[in-house]
């Protein structure tokens, strides 16, 4: 087997120390970090993703490959940063103003991440004005808006209105979550798309991005 199916594997299966090491000896053996991350670990969080929307594992076991994926990556960053690799997309996402619950948040962020996008995490209680001024700021292809209570689901839609109000709607792309939303939600408030977990997220990002 070869040290990227061995990497596949062992991101599928959470072991971070084994990514690590087969992420470490990869690079000796000389691969481009670029081919590390699109036959490796990429193709490993698309089986962790068909996974779990099948049923197969749940969201510890997302989360240990998210983690494992995350470790690996530590190593290749600062080589992917110097050849001056591109990212699919870049991302923004955060939990609205009023809701401090980041796990799932978290784990869509890392799946993204695993996905090829370049992930910007604006963390929790984020409010319209630091949405904005943070999209303005890094310019990203997509905004992430995610919502776990029932008095916060309505802070995605005020963060909506306030892109529209402020004449930035059209710049950018807003998908949300978060388990109080639903896709009708989602329509009526005027967003580009939901889902309803982190595996689905990476889809749609790549679905709005037409890639
Ligand atoms: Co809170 N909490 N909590 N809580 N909490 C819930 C959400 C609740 C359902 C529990 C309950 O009563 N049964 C309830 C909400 C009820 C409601 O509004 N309908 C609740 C409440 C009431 C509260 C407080 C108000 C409690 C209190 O203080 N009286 C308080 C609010 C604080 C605040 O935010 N202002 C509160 C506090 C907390 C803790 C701090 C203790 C902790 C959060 C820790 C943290 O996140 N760092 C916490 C927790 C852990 C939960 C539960 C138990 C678990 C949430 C979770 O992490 N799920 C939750 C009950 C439950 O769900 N069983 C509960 C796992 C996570 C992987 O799933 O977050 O759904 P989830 O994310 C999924 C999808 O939703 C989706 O993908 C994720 C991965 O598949 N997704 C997105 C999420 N965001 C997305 C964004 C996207 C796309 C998909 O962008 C495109």
């Amino acid at each position: 087997m070869s040290v990227l199916e061995e990497m596949q594997e062992n991101v599928v299966a959470g072991n971070e120390s084994k990514v690590v090491e087969l992420t470490q000896k990869a690079l000796d053996e000389g691969l481009a970090p670029e081919k590390i991350l699109n036959d490796g670990f990429i193709p490993g969080m698309e089986i962790v993703g068909r996974k779990f929307q099948e049923n197969e594992i749940y969201v510890p076991e997302m989360l240990m490959s998210a983690r494992a994926m995350k470790a690996g990556m530590k190593l290749l960053e600062p080589f992917l940063t110097e050849a001056g690799i591109e990212p699919i997309g870049k991302i923004v996402i955060g939990t609205v103003k009023g809701d401090l619950h980041d796990i799932g948040k978290n784990l869509v962020a890392m799946m993204l991440e695993g996905g090829g996008f370049e992930v910007i995490d604006a963390g929790v209680d984020v409010s319209a004005q630091k949405f904005m001024d943070l999209v303005k700021e890094k310019k990203p292809d997509i905004l992430c808006l995610s919502a776990l209570l029932t008095t916060t689901m309505g802070e995605i839609k005020n963060v909506i209105d306030a892109f529209k109000e402020n004449g930035l709607r059209n710049d950018i792309k807003i998908m949300v979550g978060g388990a109080p939303l639903t896709v009708d939600y989602s329509k009526e408030i005027g967003a580009d798309g939901y889902s309803p977990d982190a595996a689905s997220a990476v889809d749609l990002a790549k679905k709005l991005l037409g890639k």
